[in-house]
């Protein structure tokens, strides 16, 4: 009960602010990315680059070490689940697209880490197919998404 009170209390206060700051404090081990909100200038882009694409899960982040967020999408289209990673180009309006390639078809989530602490931030993603768990790590280079390590992927994807 004391949880629903304190959060009567907080009324005032934004809800989708404090659901960020719950998620960057360091309570578990893995943090995983939120959802980006519909209305999203990358999400855009990446529906107006494929516009039969169901999303499933799309994730922000700089992952080009370029100042500039990009936005990692796990998509369905024909059925078929797809991961890209949406570029931003550098001035915010261009975007460039990485070739999709096989994404988890369940339980899908996206962490970013800098696995090496150095340069671009990592792309964890985990998923999962008739309970199978696979996760693989990906760095972008050359504007492609590049596996630099992974195990199960190909029993969930
Ligand atoms: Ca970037
Ligand atoms: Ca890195």
């Amino acid at each position: 009960m004391a949880f629903v009170i304190h959060n009567e209390l907080e009324g005032q206060r934004d809800r989708h602010q404090a659901a960020q700051e719950k998620q960057q404090k360091p309570q578990r081990d893995v943090e995983y990315a939120s959802q980006v909100e519909s209305g999203n200038k990358i999400l855009k882009a990446f529906e107006d680059q494929f516009p039969k694409a169901e999303v499933i899960l799309a994730c922000e982040e700089d992952v080009t070490d370029d100042g500039n967020k990009d936005l990692v999408v796990i998509y369905k289209e024909e059925g078929l689940t797809r991961t890209v990673t949406v570029i931003d180009s550098g001035d915010g309006v261009d975007y460039t697209f990485t070739a999709p390639i096989p994404g988890p078809i369940e339980n899908q989530k996206i962490q970013f880490k800098n696995i090496d602490k150095e340069g671009e931030i990592e792309i964890i993603v985990t998923g999962e197919k008739n309970g199978a768990v696979g996760y693989a790590i990906y760095r972008i280079i050359d504007e492609e998404m590049v596996d630099l390590f992974g195990e199960g992927m190909e029993d969930c994807c």
